[in-house]
């Protein structure tokens, strides 16, 4: 092989690997979201597996079945229970990510109909570099049943 081909075979490959080193498969289960009466926001929930070699940042979330969906944090300050929003989360390789009641959660801001126990809607989650992952939730009442 001269230098030439072998400079032009150099730049395919370089030109075949990905702008974005984000890799990272995920693995979500447990989606839920909590349906209250009368359109309030419901609350999501569910865990998520980074199993990938990379760290993921999940950045947002969507649903056809809210308006607005929103990542939040509850916190209790000086004895106050509150809502912050959540910017980004970051996921280490091998880690899992919790959202539960009391935590991390997605809130559902004017759920749609489709928002009634018993129904299964889905959630996509989004991470930085632009991937994004789409998964079943259930509907639950306001039990949580
Ligand atoms: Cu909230």
């Amino acid at each position: 092989m001269n230098r030439r081909i072998l400079e032009a075979v150099l730049i395919l490959a370089l030109a075949a690997v990905p702008a974005s080193a984000f890799a990272g498969p995920v693995t979500v289960s447990g989606g839920w979201f909590r349906a209250l009466p009368a359109n309030l926001p419901s609350g999501g929930y569910f865990t998520l597996l980074n199993n990938g070699p990379t760290e993921i940042a999940l950045t947002g979330a969507a649903s056809p079945a809210c308006e607005t969906l929103m990542l939040h944090e509850s916190e209790t300050m000086n004895g106050m229970a509150q809502m912050t929003d959540v910017k980004s989360i970051l996921v280490v390789p091998g880690a899992t990510l919790k959202f539960a009641p009391g935590g991390y959660h997605l809130m559902c801001m004017h759920p749609t109909p489709e928002m009634k126990p018993g129904a299964t809607v889905f959630v996509t989650l989004q991470f930085l570099g632009g991937k994004a992952v789409t998964v079943p939730f259930a509907v639950k009442n306001a039990k949580g049943q």
